[in-house]
């Protein structure tokens, strides 16, 4: 039997491209498909991959017209596939060059020895598609094109939700090896829906050299997905040897009320903490939720492209109270994959939907009932905590007319937040970009579902893009100081903490609070606000955010809970700088102004200390 037949290959064959044909002939005969489809940008290919996904059971229609369920996996809370694998996620590093001690490496040789024997014929039985999409907008300098082999009709269709399709702009090429390429395969099937079998087998190694990311033995899009997470590492490897950057970012449009005027920030937080309800707060406008290219434009400003054109959202606490927006696009007809959540005749549930659980249903355990235990005698949950919608922007209200503009939107400014209970306030302006660099790159975090392993463990998040460096941090830092010292108009870079706890760990902050710092922050930008400056940056004034609570919320901000979630944490803090101190002192060459600028917080803080002899620095005693 051909496996792949004469109206296919001429697909291939019209791209006229040596590197595709030579790419699919080398993994087609290692991964042994049964046959290969190519799938071009018109409407009845992309139809098929929907079809297919539908037909082997990898997906499953629900009752909303468009909506789709799949399941990444039905395994224990402890051994799943339902987050990204850290572990099993490594870095190639050619024969003699440095390992960067943040990032999870493997020598390239015996990683891909290893890995090459995992994938052998590990698409047995399956059919494979190819796939071309461009990452950034389409005809944009800021753009990459990007080549998927894979054997999952559920990653297949996803990429269409999330990417831009790029088949034609393959033909553009002219045989140009400029892309990247990323070859996926579930591996071994079982069950009904069917899930990898293999889960000890799963590996996700990124080959830096070749441009390409090797993916076996999974199905959680953040694994599998090669233009999601596996391209933000390769693009974060080849803009760090250039001269822009590749970050975590989501790219929100700020619309103040009565000003008449759009402002657009980026913004980074670790998976799990306020990232997409950030990008769809209500009033505003999304471009982004997850990753972003950055350039200087000759505007003198920086500006930014969505790699992606869709949300793969975690689904938990989305409510209409918490989070109506996103809570809208959900529960109304279009396009959308849920995973992992609970579904019951024909509905899903999720984690704090703010509905009543049904008694029964199916989740990431397989059939469910309230009460079922799993092998450790734990409860399981009625919807995984890392559940997840896949969705379009463009589809929503709220997307941003800017969305696929070649030359991106000019960026006013940058958020960098983390899960941080004890140490910074709920948001700051940083003193100047060398401490906006330094505010980003102290990020830590407690570790949440989006990845496997234990949760709420503080880690340092640099970026909010730890998981994804593949350079050595020293590098990475000095890349970041040198783009914003070419920049004519430099962003506001602001820190903000969503998660906030008092002593008796209640957090001090509601969950649509974030709207206020993000209105405070725009107007900063816009000189509109005077702020309180300190030694770890400006502080907002009580009187402009009582008046923000009570325009945006309707809510009365009280003196005492600005005084509480405001008031610097000196010793907390000064206990932060040496957990940094200690992850930085591991790395090479990070820049001297990193260290200068630690000195200088340290310093004033144990002045703070000095000066008021008290631990709480209230912002009213230094303004
Ligand atoms: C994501 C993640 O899914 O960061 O965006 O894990
Ligand atoms: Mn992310």
């Amino acid at each position: 039997m051909e496996i792949i037949n004469q109206e296919n290959l001429d697909k291939l064959k019209a791209l006229n491209n040596e590197k595709v044909l030579k790419i699919v002939n080398e993994f087609i005969d290692l991964c042994k498909p049964s046959k290969v489809t190519v799938i071009t940008d018109s409407k009845e290919d992309i139809e098929y991959c929907r079809r297919r996904a539908i037909e082997i059971g990898e997906e499953a229609k629900l009752d909303i017209d468009g909506h789709t369920i799949h399941f990444d996996g039905f395994f224990s809370m402890s051994n799943h596939d339902q987050a990204r694998d850290k572990k099993n996620t490594k870095v190639l590093i050619p024969n003699g060059q440095y390992h960067p001690p943040a990032i999870n490496t493997i020598e390239r040789e015996e990683g891909l020895k290893e890995i090459l024997e995992i994938m052998n014929g590990c698409m047995e039985g399956h059919e494979c598609v190819v796939r071309f999409f461009c990452l950034g907008p389409k005809n944009s300098e800021f753009s990459i094109l990007a080549l998927q082999l894979t054997d999952s009709f559920y990653v297949a269709h996803s990429e269409d939700l999330l990417y831009r399709a790029g088949y034609k702009e393959f033909k553009k090429l002219s045989g140009s090896d400029e892309f990247f390429y990323f070859i996926h395969s579930s591996g071994e099937l079982i069950g009904d829906p069917p899930v990898t079998k293999n889960l000890d087998k799963r590996r996700i190694y990124v080959d830096l050299q070749e441009g390409c990311v090797l993916s076996v033995n999974n199905q959680y899009a953040g694994n599998s997905l090669g233009l999601k997470k596996l391209a933000l590492r390769l693009a974060i490897y080849k803009s760090n040897n250039e001269d822009w950057l590749t970050e975590h970012y989501f790219i929100l449009g700020v619309h103040p009320e009565g000003k008449n005027r759009v402002s657009y920030f980026c913004g980074a937080f670790p998976s799990a903490c306020g990232k997409t309800s950030t990008a769809m707060l209500p009033g505003q406008t999304i471009v982004g939720d997850d990753i972003a290219y950055l350039r200087a434009w000759n505007d003198g400003y920086v500006h930014a492209v969505n790699i992606e054109r869709g949300i793969f959202g975690i689904i938990k606490d989305v409510n209409p109270k918490d989070d109506p927006v996103i809570f809208e696009a959900l529960t109304t007809p279009r396009e959308t994959i849920f995973s992992n959540v609970l579904v019951a005749e024909g509905t899903p549930y999720w984690i704090g939907d703010g509905r009543s659980i049904p008694v029964k249903g199916i989740n990431f355990s397989g059939d469910w009932n309230i009460g079922k235990e799993d092998i450790n005698k734990k409860e399981i949950p009625h919807a995984h905590p890392n559940a997840r919608y896949t969705i379009r922007i463009e589809e929503l209200s709220n997307a941003d007319e800017n969305l696929h503009n070649s030359e991106g939107v000019p960026i006013s400014g940058i958020f960098y937040g983390g899960r941080d209970s004890n140490t910074m306030p709920p948001v700051l302006e940083s003193l100047n970009w060398e401490h906006g660099v330094f505010i980003g790159a102290s990020i830590e975090s407690e570790t949440t579902s989006a990845t496997l392993g234990a949760e709420g463990v503080r880690v340092q998040q640099p970026m909010a893009n730890l998981d994804f460096i593949v350079v050595s941090l020293g590098k990475y830092l000095k890349n970041h100081l040198d783009f914003g010292k070419k920049l004519n108009i430099c962003p506001k870079v602001f820190a903000t903490n969503y998660f906030l706890r008092n002593k008796e760990g209640k957090y001090l902050n509601g969950i649509l609070d974030k709207l206020c710092w993000i209105i405070w922050a725009e107007g900063r930008t816009q000189d509109d606000y005077k702020a309180i400056e300190t030694p770890i940056g400006y502080l907002p004034l009580y009187s402009d955010l009582k008046i923000l609570f009570k325009q945006y919320l309707n809510k009365d901000y009280k003196e005492t809970d600005y005084i509480e979630q405001f008031s610097i944490r000196t010793t907390k803090l000064l206990e932060k700088l040496d957990r940094i101190e200690s992850m930085y002192k591991k790395e090479i060459n990070v820049p001297q102004i990193f260290w200068d600028t630690l000195n200088d917080q340290r310093k004033s803080l144990i002045n703070l200390i000095n000066t008021y002899d008290m631990e709480e620095i209230s912002p009213f005693l230094l303004k």
